[in-house]
């Protein structure tokens, strides 16, 4: 049984970005009986989706758990919904800027994660780590990484975190240390790959 875990390559004038220091330091403590898959993925519309789209079909994942920055946040973002909408604020990293476009013509207006979320709240409550659960991942290539993972069909979700301390933007914003973010991204897993059995098969979701 595999689980695929993402964070993003820096964007916007930062030389880090906490989702992939925290998933990569998830996985460096990875004790689970799951083989775990990382990548990083582009902050570049289309590619991102691209290349998630081929780690799912080399690795069919059992689930998979996106996680991106979300600067201004203070707590873990449990992300519960993605729009059909590519609206950047901001240049994506190839310099594209998309405005009021459809990310899939054809497509639903939006799709839900179907995991557990609130059960990841309450333990991430529990732990003592900043959550909520989110109605919106934005506009910008998290919530097109989103919308790809879930039309594709396979198990999976997003999680923004905060800054990390020491980033430019930091400096006006709140900020989560990367440790508290890993350990947040791993309680999620925790509740969402342990509801996978051993022969793959999910039991039922309890929220
Ligand atoms: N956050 C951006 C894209 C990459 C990332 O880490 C977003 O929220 O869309």
């Amino acid at each position: 049984v595999t689980v695929l875990l993402t964070g993003f390559e820096p964007f916007g004038g930062e030389t880090s970005n906490p989702s992939w220091d925290a998933v990569q330091l998830v996985a460096e403590h990875w004790d689970r009986p799951e083989e775990l898959v990382t990548a990083e993925l582009p902050v570049v519309f289309g590619e991102a989706e691209r290349m998630l789209r081929a780690l799912i079909a080399e690795h069919e994942p059992h689930l998979v758990l996106c996680v991106g920055q979300a600067g201004g946040n203070a707590d873990l973002r449990l992300e519960r919904v993605a729009v059909n909408l590519a609206d950047a604020r901001i240049p994506d990293n190839s310099g594209a800027h998309p405005m009021d476009e459809a990310l899939d013509p054809h497509g639903p207006a939006a799709y839900l994660s179907e995991l557990p979320l609130k059960a990841a709240l309450a333990r991430l409550t529990d732990a003592g780590i900043p959550a909520s659960v989110s109605l919106s991942a934005g506009t910008f290539v998290c919530n097109a990484v989103l919308y790809a993972l879930l039309a594709s069909g396979v198990r999976g979700g997003f999680v923004h975190v905060p800054y990390a301390p020491g980033q430019i933007a930091a400096a006006d914003a709140p900020t989560m240390e990367v440790a508290q973010t890993a350990r947040g991204i791993r309680v999620a897993l925790d509740t969402y790959a342990g509801r996978i059995s051993r022969v793959g098969t999910y039991e039922a979701s309890l929220d």
